[in-house]
């Protein structure tokens, strides 16, 4: 292609009209003619690769809010590069503005008289089949409720047959780590026989794969309280795969179109991510692969190191990058030693049990291949951006896929199996080891700047190990304690996904500082993660910055009591599974307190949240009774009744309700507002 031709500009002008643009050429084209940036209708379209331009596009950064110079000077360095992120490609359709089409969830594809587009952006009121606004969002709505389950669920299904294989001697490459879990989790769940982890493993694979009853992990974590309000409004959920399958029917075309009756059946949903997803991969993950203590580590882009073979391992099931730590560590004589760095929560899970370096969130997984200083990228499930690939095109990075579920057009297969964990995490360490000597050192561009300290493995056993240092006989009672006295407001847990729609980790930050301030306890998982610990929130400061005083004196406590220096302002609980951890908080919280878990002064926050998981979550936390903040339209605000049922109706249903918002201070206080309404309803001072 001649990018000097101008002709390339008008091509691809027409061709951002009919919605088909490459941006990376029209980056390339824009700049060789020396065009800042183009508007469309009065638009601005996008800006060239050039920085005056670019900066242009970009919001006025909040005040107090400084941006991380890491990921900064990284999106600088791959623009330069024509490299274009996953913040430059906003590829919404025209109806999709707020109020109009996609956002709002008025788009319908189920079926081939469509799609059919209904509200503001058509004048349309019902599709060809004459499905509703109603219909349509609460069908979409099921849909990525249930899609967010089932990775979860699929999840849990590789953990359990994991953990078979090692109970019949099958899986010779793990062994159990955590035997006192296992036995807490056997009697917990019921089960009999000999082999505990034959049991619990079966146990799993039963839920998974049954149509009556209930799932086993319900009836042993949820409460009693929850497990009657469920049963009564008829969501208490049978086995995954049915409930999976029966969601996929009733949003096929002229099946289900009653609004309440597919919502009930989206809270359904969330109940499946709860308990055959989340709870049983978090449990059996521990019995495998052991239960986190504290942990020190690092975080941000920096810790991917110059003078090492870097490997990143990315995704979220840990059974593969828990045998690549293990293989690099035992590599034979490397040429330069090997850096196993971590992306998204598989990064949290092996950072949680290893210590393992936290090198960013999802969307810093394609500027951890612009540092030119990766040799391989070992991805597993959910989370990766298919455009990992055609960054590494411009690099040596090798991007190796290797879940059967998983594959990307261009990467390395190497086909995973439990039962060759060793051989295949060793294959993989010697592909990485061998692309070292391909790395172009010209293109090497790691950011000076120091990753940050981090402290983590905040699993409610460790929580519990370190309270029992303050009351042997009775843990809970100092963290109750102060939450009755007010030296703890409140717990909010902060989950989830960082947005590119915004500064980076801007809503996560703001709120986390905000409530820290008012003495909220935070504890968080997933990419929140790796927010709050590129920018100091997980790091063990004594002075405890931004922390109210009556939080600062618990934490300084119990650091005292557990002879640390300190502790990290917030609590890092660990990947998107492992949000089971906090719901055994809650439960034990309000055990305590004997109320229910909407009386508590707590809440649920995905400020950023993306992913279809994170709906399911939320659906979830919804469930428990939670308020749950969500920072971005959940697309159902084309149908005004199911914004009422999501945000005001359901509360009379399960006690928890959405709120959406998307600036973080508004969030904040509303969320303390709530907060504090839970605490006067209580009888504790405000
Ligand atoms: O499961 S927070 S972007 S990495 S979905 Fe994905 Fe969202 Fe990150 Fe972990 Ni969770
Ligand atoms: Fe249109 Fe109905 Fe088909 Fe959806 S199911 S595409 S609303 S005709």
């Amino acid at each position: 292609m001649d990018e000097k031709d101008p002709e390339i500009i008008n091509k691809t002008v027409g061709c951002k009209t009919c919605k088909a643009v490459n941006r990376r050429d029209f980056l390339k084209a824009t700049a060789a003619a020396g065009v800042a940036g183009l508007m469309l209708d009065g638009k601005e379209v996008f800006a060239s690769g050039d920085k005056k331009s670019q900066s242009k596009s970009i919001k006025k950064i909040p005040e107090g809010f400084t941006s991380d110079p890491i990921t900064e000077k990284l999106i600088d360095h791959a623009h330069k590069q024509n490299i274009d992120l996953v913040w430059d490609r906003k590829a919404h359709c025209e109806f999709s503005e707020e109020g109009n089409g996609g956002i709002s969830g008025v788009c319908c594809f189920h079926c081939n008289m469509g799609p059919c587009t209904l509200g503001e952006a058509t004048g349309y009121e019902y599709g060809a089949c004459g499905a509703t606004a109603d219909t349509i969002v609460a069908r979409g709505l099921v849909g990525r409720v249930t899609c967010g389950a089932s990775a979860h669920v699929e999840h849990a299904r590789a953990t359990a047959k994991t953990l078979k294989g090692v109970a019949t001697g099958k899986i010779k490459a793990y062994k159990i780590r955590d035997k006192a879990k296992l036995d807490v989790l056997y009697k917990g769940l019921g089960c009999k026989g000999k082999n505990k982890a034959l049991a619990v493993a079966e146990t799993c694979l039963s839920d998974l794969g049954k149509d009556e009853g209930e799932p086993a992990w319900l009836g042993y974590k949820a409460n009693a309280e929850r497990k009657a309000t469920w049963k009564k409004l008829g969501i208490l959920p049978t086995g995954a795969g049915a409930e999976i399958s029966q969601a996929c029917h009733r949003t096929h075309m002229g099946v289900d179109a009653d609004m309440t009756h597919l919502a009930t059946d989206a809270l359904k949903l969330g109940l499946v991510d709860g308990y055959c997803g989340l709870h049983p991969a978090t449990d059996m993950q521990d019995v495998l692969f052991g239960t986190p203590k504290l942990v020190s580590s690092l975080a941000n882009l920096s810790v991917i190191k110059k003078d090492r073979i870097n490997i990143i391992v990315h995704g979220h099931e840990p059974i593969l990058s828990e045998k690549i730590v293990e293989a690099a560590e035992k590599y034979p004589s490397p040429p330069r030693s090997i850096n196993v760095v971590g992306i998204c929560c598989t990064g949290n899970e092996v950072l949680m049990r290893r210590g393992v370096p936290l090198a960013g969130s999802m969307v810093q997984q394609e500027l951890a291949i612009v540092t030119g200083a990766v040799e391989a990228m070992v991805v597993d499930v959910q989370c990766i951006m298919p455009n990992v690939q055609r960054v590494a095109q411009h690099f040596h990075t090798k991007i190796i896929t290797t879940n059967p579920q998983a594959k990307i057009t261009g990467a390395t297969h190497i086909e995973f199996e439990p039962e060759k964990a060793d051989e295949v995490a060793q294959k993989i360490v010697k592909i990485a080891v061998d692309n070292y000597g391909l790395r172009k050192s010209n293109k090497v561009m790691i950011p000076d700047h120091p990753p940050a300290k981090i402290m983590a493995g905040f699993s409610v056993e460790q929580i519990i190990g370190a309270l029992s240092k303050l009351n042997a006989s009775d843990p809970l009672k100092p963290l109750i304690d102060n939450i009755v006295g007010n030296n703890i407001r409140g717990i909010v847990a902060i989950v989830g996904c960082v947005t590119p729609w915004d500064h980076y980790g801007y809503r996560h930050l703001a709120l986390t500082k905000t409530l820290l301030a008012q003495n909220v306890l935070v504890v968080g998982t997933g990419c929140w993660a790796h927010v709050a610990g590129q920018r100091g929130l997980l790091e063990p400061n004594p002075d405890y910055p931004g922390v109210g005083d009556g939080l600062k004196a618990v934490l300084k406590a119990v650091a005292k009591a557990n002879g640390v220096p300190a502790l990290p302002a917030c609590r890092h609980m660990g990947s998107c599974v492992d949000n089971s951890r906090i719901e055994d908080v809650l439960n034990a919280v309000a055990g305590y307190l004997k109320v229910k878990i909407s009386d508590l002064p707590v809440a649920a926050s995905a400020p950023e949240f993306i992913t279809e998981k994170a709906v399911s979550i939320g659906t979830w936390a919804v469930n428990l009774g939670a308020m749950t903040h969500i920072g971005g339209q959940p697309y159902v605000s084309g149908s005004k009744n199911m914004v009422k049922l999501l945000t005001d109706g359901v509360e009379g249903l399960v006690g928890g309700k959405f709120y959406v918002e998307t600036d973080p201070n508004k969030a904040a206080q509303t969320i303390l507002a709530h907060v504090n309404a839970k605490r006067k309803k209580l009888g504790l001072a405000v």
